[in-house]
């Protein structure tokens, strides 16, 4: 059994910080879960557009508010506390953050630790790398 706190991951390697979110990663490929899970936060004011090529990704906001954009069709949702969604056909999209949005995400397959998006918004598929 794993059992991790978020306290436990706040300054970690596993806490990781970019320009428009943090993420405090909780489960990686090393767990051998078969999926990773990440309590994000999407900074107020933001806006990112991201694009999991390599990645199927389910958001579940628990905090907060803003606009998710489908770029493949230019659809846009409110997502709130409450609202998931689910990225099952690698879509292309933008999220304004009107409010810092708390998020719980889920990767498949996982991320292996440190990824950051690339300059289309994507995370590489990195290999297995044991922190
Ligand atoms: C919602 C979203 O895709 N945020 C970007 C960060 C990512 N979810 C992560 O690595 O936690």
């Amino acid at each position: 059994m794993i059992v991790r706190s978020l306290e436990s991951i706040k300054g970690s390697i596993n806490h990781v910080d970019d320009r428009n979110w943090e993420s405090r990663r909780f489960l990686l490929k090393k767990d051998e879960m078969g999926f990773s899970l990440h309590d994000t936060i999407i900074r107020a004011g933001t806006v990112s557009t991201f694009w999991y090529k390599n990645h199927q990704e389910a958001v579940y906001c628990i905090e907060g508010e803003g606009e998710l954009e489908d770029l493949s069709n230019g659809k846009t949702y409110p997502i709130q506390a409450g609202t998931m969604y689910a990225l099952d056909g690698h879509e292309k999209h933008t999220l304004r953050a009107k409010t810092d949005m708390r998020m719980v995400c889920v990767f498949n397959p996982p991320c292996t630790g440190r990824e950051t998006h690339d300059e289309e918004g994507a995370y590489p598929l990195l290999s297995e790398e044991k922190i």
